[in-house]
């Protein structure tokens, strides 16, 4: 029996929601978007959900483009205990992932492994560098064909997820990469590519670059007050680029909290694990080895500082390897 059939053996045949987590990514849409269609075509209705929103313009002009219909649970509030949920791109217990009232019957990701005893199906591969690519190999192994706008967002969503093939890639995330290029339409791949920025991010550019402090491989910036989830990790991105920094740090007071973005590329260290590690006593964090995130809630903004300050020092004693 192939994953997908083990998956649709445990959903039968009721309508389920496919949730993705907070802010979705694009790999987190693309992959809830493959999988709708997967189930579609065993005649298997799904709604794709999460919390929080799309602020990424490259994100919203891929929605648009290849028209993916995505409902927000807290605005419209149709789900009750029995509907069947199937996260992608995120594990229940994540604090990024929403807990909706519904029941999370099965999970595919590509996170670091955690509990998975209230899944009935789980397809968790965290060495693989993009959920999309999971999705992919579903309609390889089940024959069956994807339209060209299926094709498209998994693409994007490895492309985005890898850092264009450069980030956590395995094999599977190569080779489903080459077999969804043959598909795709890369003139919007590359529309797609050229909307990444709107006039408001360069604020966060210029004050990234103000703010920037470097201690050995370690570069943390702090961004200032309510900066957008998903600038937020391409700023830590745009810290990575500079060749003295190997593990970026990038956080903002928002939400009433503070919330983090992590980068590494060396490969003593784990990112996850490290803000995890670092945030102990305060919150919660977690994601890949190379990418991964992290959020201190309920934090009166005057007392910000003195627990930033905190979090930074034990970041350096735990990163700063050079
Ligand atoms: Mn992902």
């Amino acid at each position: 029996m192939t994953k997908l059939e083990e998956l649709i053996k445990i959903i039968g045949d009721e309508s389920v929601y496919i949730q993705t987590h907070n802010y979705p990514d694009q790999d987190a849409l693309a992959s809830a978007y493959g999988l709708k269609y997967l189930l579609e075509a065993k005649g298997i209705e799904s709604t794709i959900c999460y919390k929080g929103q799309v602020d990424k313009l490259n994100t919203i002009a891929m929605m648009e483009d290849l028209n993916i219909t995505t409902v927000r649970i807290d605005e419209e509030d149709r789900m009750d205990e029995t509907s069947k949920i199937i996260i992608v791109d995120g594990q229940k217990g994540n604090a990024n992932v929403e807990d909706f009232i519904g029941d999370e019957v099965a999970c595919i990701d590509h996170h670091k492994l955690q509990e998975t005893d209230m899944y009935q199906f789980f397809d968790i591969r965290s060495d693989v560098g993009a959920c999309s690519s999971i999705i992919a190999s579903y309609f390889v192994e089940n024959n069956i064909e994807m339209p060209v706008s299926v094709a498209t967002a998994l693409l994007y969503g490895i492309k985005m997820d890898t850092n264009n093939l450069s980030r956590g890639v395995s094999d599977l995330d190569i080779d489903m990469f080459y077999m969804l290029f043959k598909k795709a339409d890369r003139d919007c791949i590359r529309k797609f590519d050229c909307c990444s920025l709107q006039m408001d991010d360069l604020k966060a550019y210029s004050a990234a670059i103000d703010n920037l402090r470097v201690f050995g491989n370690v570069g943390i910036v702090n961004i200032g007050k309510d900066c957008g989830e998903a600038i937020l990790g391409t700023m830590s991105d745009f810290i990575m680029s500079l060749d003295e920094v190997t593990f970026s740090v990038v956080y903002s007071y928002r939400a009433g909290g503070i919330k983090f973005s992590v980068r590494n590329e060396e490969i003593r260290l784990d990112g996850a694990n490290v803000i995890r590690e670092c945030l102990k006593g305060y919150g919660g964090g977690g994601g890949h080895a190379t990418m991964a995130a992290g959020f201190i809630p309920n934090v009166a903004e005057e007392e910000a500082n003195n627990i930033s300050r905190i979090i930074e020092e034990r970041i350096i004693e735990m990163a700063m390897i050079r």
